[in-house]
């Protein structure tokens, strides 16, 4: 396993988690974290013996943005040339389903790392800004577009515009995270969920994510066309014909990738 200094890797059963691993500065996002997230999230979407994801921080921070200091005194060019963006887009490629288990501040970059996920699970500290506005510049990650389409343009113009920050339970109420749980579970509660589609059909969870997802980012009707040709393509999987048979048999399927 890679040599990593902002981050902790383990694996439970068939998943891989990531701890963003930075607590004197909230896990606030740099170069080398955004780097090592991205080869440790690409190595277990390669390994075998994984079937999805969970990144998460601490109880305090899941990450208190991009890091301020890092940037503060660069370059339009020198940001351009740093690149941090593409690994943000580069987790987009990841084809298993990944879990962010938030606590404490999510805020900017973190926020947008954690919408770049697949589902949020969240603790009942769990605070969700896109704060730029306070540094004078916008989201530059997805915030704009992702946040607007998870909880609706008019409380995304608020974030945005004026800083305001939903606790977990409204973040629940306007669609951005999955379930809020108390703080000494989350992240088993995030681990579980994980466990469970890890252990389902391969196939069927890899084109079943591409396909949500792809519903963020395209028309309906183009959508619709991809979802119905992974659909048909299912059909010449084992796995459709185990699941099919195993339910007609009554029996628990089991799932071979293939
Ligand atoms: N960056 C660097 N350090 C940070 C940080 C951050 N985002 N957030 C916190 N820290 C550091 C603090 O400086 C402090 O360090 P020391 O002073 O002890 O050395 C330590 O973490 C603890 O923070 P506080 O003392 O401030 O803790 P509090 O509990 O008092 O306050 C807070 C917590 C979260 C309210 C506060 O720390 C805060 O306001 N943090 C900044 C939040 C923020 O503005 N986040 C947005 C950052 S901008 C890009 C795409 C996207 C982005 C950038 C580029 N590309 C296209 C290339 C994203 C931009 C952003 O996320």
């Amino acid at each position: 396993m890679e040599d990593y200094s902002t981050i902790l890797v383990e694996t439970h059963q068939r998943v891989g988690l990531i701890r963003l691993n930075r607590p004197e500065a909230l896990n606030a996002l740099n170069a080398t974290i955004l780097k090592e997230l991205n080869t440790a999230l690409q190595s277990f979407d390669g390994d075998e013996g994984i079937g999805a994801m969970v990144i998460t921080g601490d109880e305090r921070a899941f990450a208190a943005g991009a890091d301020i200091k890092e940037m503060a005194d660069s370059s339009a060019v020198e940001m351009l040339q740093r690149d941090n963006i593409s690994a943000f887009d580069r987790i987009m490629e990841i084809t298993k389903p990944i879990i962010a288990a938030v606590s404490g501040w999510c805020l900017g970059g973190g926020n947008e790392l954690a919408m770049s996920c697949d589902m949020i699970i969240a603790s009942e500290s769990a605070k969700f800004g896109q704060p730029e506005i306070n540094l004078g510049v916008i989201p530059g990650a997805g915030g704009t577009q992702r946040l607007t389409r998870a909880v609706g343009k008019a409380v995304a113009m608020e974030m945005v515009l004026n800083n305001r920050t939903l606790p977990a339970r409204e973040a629940l109420e306007h669609g951005l995270v999955n379930r809020v749980v108390p703080v000494e579970t989350y992240l088993e509660e995030a681990l579980k969920l994980a466990r469970e589609i890890a252990d389902r059909a391969p196939l069927a969870v890899r084109f079943g994510k591409a396909a949500v997802n792809r519903a963020f980012e395209s028309a309906l009707r183009d959508g619709l066309a991809e979802e119905r040709s992974a659909f048909y393509f299912l059909f010449s999987s084992q796995d459709q014909k185990e699941g099919m048979q195993a339910f007609v048999e009554k029996r628990k399927p089991t799932w071979q990738g293939k």
